[in-house]
């Protein structure tokens, strides 16, 4: 690759471009991010999709002036390239480097963290309501995507935008896909929007209307009140959007760079809110992902030639063993149903989808919803599993407490990706769950230590359960152990994984094997008997077990993946002191922070979370008795 775009200005420099110029350097970033992605893993299709959308955008505002905001922010490799990030991009997700997401700390051109679905139109109308506040004058632009327009808080936010009318620009990247297909009725409406017969006159129309009008000159204004008009008429298709108060421009192909700019300009003529859809291929450019564009959403390093994963993994994952035993128990119980807030794959349900149509649920990006439905469903009679990833469940708090828990629904959720996820880093720890839940009455909370246990539980919460429940597993392969007919698991009782009389270690989830490991470690190289109690529930505790191992050893370790207040080393304090047992107590998880990207293991060692870390802790602790010795 030649390095010419690393010798520009960039962002400034794109403007001296010429279109054939600006065609270049969208190959050069395609090959650039495929390359990059491929050694380190990424959202490589929805990247390849925005290329030229980002650079229309940084061609025709100035960031970081104006403000750029990208939905979710996993499609903003293109945009890191063009501002400042272009030598820094081969430390994408790696730990200390670059983000996969947009962050303020990270760049001036980043105006608004984002990581998570659907907040992009509330961000951009709150930095135009600043703006105005301050009689300030710079653009702000959302860019959305289809699957991101299925999440509450976009509608929650357009509506409010239509009302206050402020100046603002939404782009609506329209690929026909969330992770996976997308869904819904907004989705089949944007649909119809596409495969209009009208849609290439319209679009051919509208394209020449835009070519006529001036750029420059007193007639402008004029103009563009006479272009809304007249759009009004010509682009019905949007009427939707405006309906909600925004101007509609659209659809634009969004492959091309001298269309997108002029829809830009004029857009950002308008008054008010608007609305610019724009039409990409996820994927474009790279075979491989124009043919499984699911698969290359997210993926991990791959071979460049056939796009296949590098590494195989050993064992089946968490995921893998949950999706195989929703199979198992639902052929058996016609009442199980599963949902899915648009993470069908990631959360190990496409099987069940492709089998019992009738039975699941994908929602689209509405995680409170999903806890809503789920709710009714069970009221309904039903026996609903949703399956969600930790740190997207937050949304539905509300819906936990009021829904589910508030009413005793037996709705059980499979937390998945709990704990530590690894490289995309602080918006997507699954680290707050068990403080989140464990303080709603009712809500049982169960983590495995290994995916038979795992099989258990799933069987426990839908048949042992007495109300809503829990189970929360990481995003790790398994611990390659067989796997038994899932069975029911005695209600909030732990398991004693060893004897011991110096140390009692006790900790919730996989971590136990670790747990289990640094006992054995102490035995061996430092004459230290620790006994290691595999919690298996969080809530309710087994408390007498804890209880008894605890006086036996007169000193106590928790050990848990998750941030430490209000989770399973609170939960085992508040039981010590309610039955006024003073001891020694050190706790092992998450301190009062955010985890960076990076590796799980890498991660896991640096906060003590590993055998070693466990072990360190362990024996500073019993030697010198003060807990936090270590790592
Ligand atoms: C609240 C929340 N739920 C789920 C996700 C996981 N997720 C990341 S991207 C994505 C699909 C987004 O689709 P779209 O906005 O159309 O962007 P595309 O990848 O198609 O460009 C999902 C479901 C998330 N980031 N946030």
């Amino acid at each position: 690759m030649g390095n010419w775009p690393g010798q520009l200005k960039l962002p400034e420099d794109l403007k001296n471009l010429s279109i054939a110029e600006l065609k270049e350097l969208a190959a050069e970033i395609r090959q650039y991010m495929i390359r990059t992605v491929a050694d380190t893993g990424g959202h490589l299709a929805s990247n390849l999709g925005v290329v030229e959308l980002a650079l229309a955008l940084h061609s025709t505002f100035d960031s970081p002036r104006d403000r750029i905001i990208w939905d979710v922010g996993h499609q903003s490799y293109p945009h890191k390239l063009l501002t400042g990030r272009w030598d820094r991009f081969p430390t994408l997700r790696r730990y200390g480097g670059l983000s996969g997401f947009p962050k303020p700390s990270e760049s001036e051109h980043d105006p608004f963290g984002t990581g998570h679905s659907s907040t992009s139109i509330s961000a951009a109308l709150g930095l135009a309501l600043a703006r105005d506040f301050y009689g300030e004058n710079y653009r702000v632009i959302a860019v959305i995507g289809d699957g991101a327009l299925t999440g509450g808080m976009a509608y929650e936010a357009l509506n409010h935008a239509g009302h206050v009318k402020a100046d603002l620009i939404v782009v609506l990247n329209d690929n026909k896909m969330s992770i996976s297909s997308n869904v819904g009725a907004i989705s089949d409406y944007l649909g119809r929007i596409r495969s209009d017969p009208k849609y290439s006159r319209l679009k051919a129309e509208f394209e020449q209307l835009m070519n006529r009008v001036p750029l420059v000159g007193k007639k402008m204004v004029e103009s563009a009140e006479r272009l809304r008009g007249g759009l009004k008429y010509l682009l019905t298709p949007g009427m939707i959007f405006e309906e909600l108060g925004l101007t509609y421009f659209g659809p634009v192909d969004g492959h091309n760079i001298a269309a997108l700019k002029r829809t830009l300009r004029q857009a950002a003529r308008m008054k008010g809110p608007v609305l610019v859809h724009v039409l990409t291929e996820k994927g474009k450019g790279y075979p491989h992902a124009e043919a499984a564009p699911e698969r290359f959403h997210g993926i991990g390093p791959f071979d460049l030639g056939n796009g296949l994963p590098r590494s195989k993994k050993k064992y089946p994952t968490y995921t893998e063993v949950f999706g195989k035993t929703m199979l198992k128990l639902a052929a058996a119980d016609p009442k199980i149903v599963a949902l899915t807030a648009a993470m069908a794959g990631g959360t190990g349900l496409s099987r069940f989808a492709e089998l019992y149509p009738q039975r699941f649920y994908d929602v689209g990006i509405a995680e409170q919803h999903a806890a809503g439905l789920a709710a009714a469903l069970a009221a309904g009679g039903l026996k609903p599993v949703f399956a969600v990833y930790s740190t997207f469940l937050q949304r539905a708090y509300d819906q936990l407490v009021h829904d589910i828990c508030l009413q005793n629904l037996p709705v059980v959720l499979a937390v998945d990706r709990a704990g530590i996820v690894g490289e995309d880093g602080e918006t997507h720890q699954g680290i707050f769950d068990l403080s989140y839940l464990r303080s709603i009455p009712g809500m049982a909370i169960m983590a495995p230590r290994n995916e038979d246990e795992l099989q258990h539980m799933l069987y426990t919460a839908l048949y042992g359960a007495p109300g809503p429940a829990a189970l929360r597993y990481p995003r790790d392969k398994g611990e390659g152990v067989p796997l038994s007919e899932p069975r029911l698991l005695p209600w909030g009782k732990g398991e004693l994984l060893r004897e011991g009389k110096d140390l009692l270690i006790v900790a919730a989830g996989t971590v136990a094997n670790a747990a289990l490991a640094a006992a054995d470690r102490l035995a061996r190289e430092a004459g230290i008997d620790a006994a290691v109690i595999n919690a298996r529930f969080v809530k309710p505790l087994d408390e007498e077990l804890i209880l008894q191992w605890a006086r036996r050893c007169g000193r106590l370790l928790t050990v848990e993946e998750s941030i430490l207040a209000g989770g399973f080393g609170s939960a085992v304090l508040e039981l010590l002191a309610e039955r006024g047992l003073a001891l020694p107590v050190s706790r092992l998880g998450i301190d009062d922070r955010f985890v960076e990207q990076g590796p799980r293991e890498l991660l896991l060692s640096l906060y003590g979370l590993d055998a070693e870390g466990i072990y360190r802790e362990a024996l500073s602790f019993t030697r010198v008795g003060v807990p936090g010795g270590a790592p």
